[in-house]
């Protein structure tokens, strides 16, 4: 790879972690409404299937991916808004951190009922098949999730008709507290892709290489209609479930061999072994995502609060021209 997405990618997972270290600093001082679902420890895998996507490619991020937002093209400064609850974020200010979809970059909101977005990437795909556009969807969900009955149907609906969509298990081992091997009865989530007639892939979701390598194969199988792939991603999230879980269930030693795999850290280690001046990256890095967390940070104090009578718009949509969408 060269020198130049090297860095790119480097200055994704620094952003998404100093956005989120953020995040979770502001819910601790009580200035959010609402809960913060840290994705810290997974960024790789976000950044991994995002950063290679077009622009008209759709994404449906799970609660966990606000890193997904911000490599899809989010707007750093509106996306802080939307956690605010503020009138400038994509809901304007109905929700906080989810269901808030930037449909001008191809983000679909992230839903409280879990798995129900994958049915909707899947008729997304579909859409994309039927005009003959090589456009791809990616779709994001737990291995909670996957339990779902809407995230079998989605996937069966997708093998039967060899859509474009790429279906991303980030499997952090925990559902809330549940641990896998009360989740389901197969060793891998991926194992399922065999009973949809399609691909199914299992990559370590903490190495940025493996994701990028997976996530490429996957998407370009699905722009040249050759159908679904099922990518399971073995990651671990370093928070509790929200912000308000001590996640007591994890022994200590299990979350210390975790962070020890950081994604962050192996791809420090993969820039510095390339000799690369990586005490200059890094500074520079530093010093830039801060300074866009913290302008994200001013602009959502900054944004107004909605009105009450606001609370009534935009909750139907209008009847929109299709083919123009
Ligand atoms: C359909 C549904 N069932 C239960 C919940 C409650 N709930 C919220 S998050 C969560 C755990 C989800 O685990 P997983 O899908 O693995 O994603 P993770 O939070 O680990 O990233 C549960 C059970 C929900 N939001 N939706």
């Amino acid at each position: 790879m060269t020198e130049q997405k090297d860095r790119e990618l480097y200055h994704w997972l620094r952003l998404i972690r100093e956005f989120e270290d953020r995040v979770s600093h502001l819910d601790k001082q009580g200035k959010l409404m609402g809960g913060v679902y840290s994705g810290k420890g997974q960024e790789a895998v976000t950044v991994g299937f995002c950063h290679d996507l077009r622009w008209d490619d759709w994404i449906f991020p799970l609660h966990r991916d606000l890193g997904a937002y911000l490599v899809k093209g989010a707007d750093p400064k509106r996306l802080m808004a939307q956690i605010f609850g503020k009138r400038d974020g994509f809901a304007k200010g109905k929700d906080s951190y989810l269901h808030g979809g930037d449909l001008s970059n191809g983000i679909f909101g992230a839903t409280s009922c879990l798995g129900a977005t994958l049915p909707v990437a899947a008729g997304m795909a579909y859409k994309f098949k039927m005009r003959k556009e090589d456009r791809v969807a990616v779709a994001f969900f737990g291995e909670g999730a996957s339990s779902r009955g809407d995230v079998h149907e989605a996937m069966n609906f997708a093998g039967v008709h060899k859509l474009p969509v790429v279906f991303v298990c980030e499997n952090n081992f925990y559902a809330y507290s549940t641990p896998n091997e009360l989740q389901f009865g197969v060793d891998n989530v991926a194992d399922r892709a065999a009973g949809y007639g399609f691909k199914g892939e299992i990559v370590s979701g903490n190495d940025l290489h493996a994701v990028l390598k997976a996530s490429k194969k996957a998407i370009d199988r699905a722009r040249k209609g050759e159908g679904p792939t099922l990518v399971e991603c073995k990651t671990y999230r370093y928070h509790g479930h929200s912000e308000h879980d001590r996640a007591d269930y994890r022994e200590e030693e299990e979350v210390i061999t975790w962070e020890s795999r950081d994604p962050i850290q192996l791809w420090e280690v993969y820039l510095q072994r390339k000799k690369y001046d990586f005490a200059a990256i890094q500074a520079e890095t530093t010093e830039k995502v801060k300074r866009i967390v913290e302008e994200a940070l001013a602009f959502a104090e900054a944004s107004p609060a909605p009105e009450g009578p606001e609370a009534m718009e935009d909750l139907y949509a209008m009847p929109i021209d299709t083919e123009a969408v």
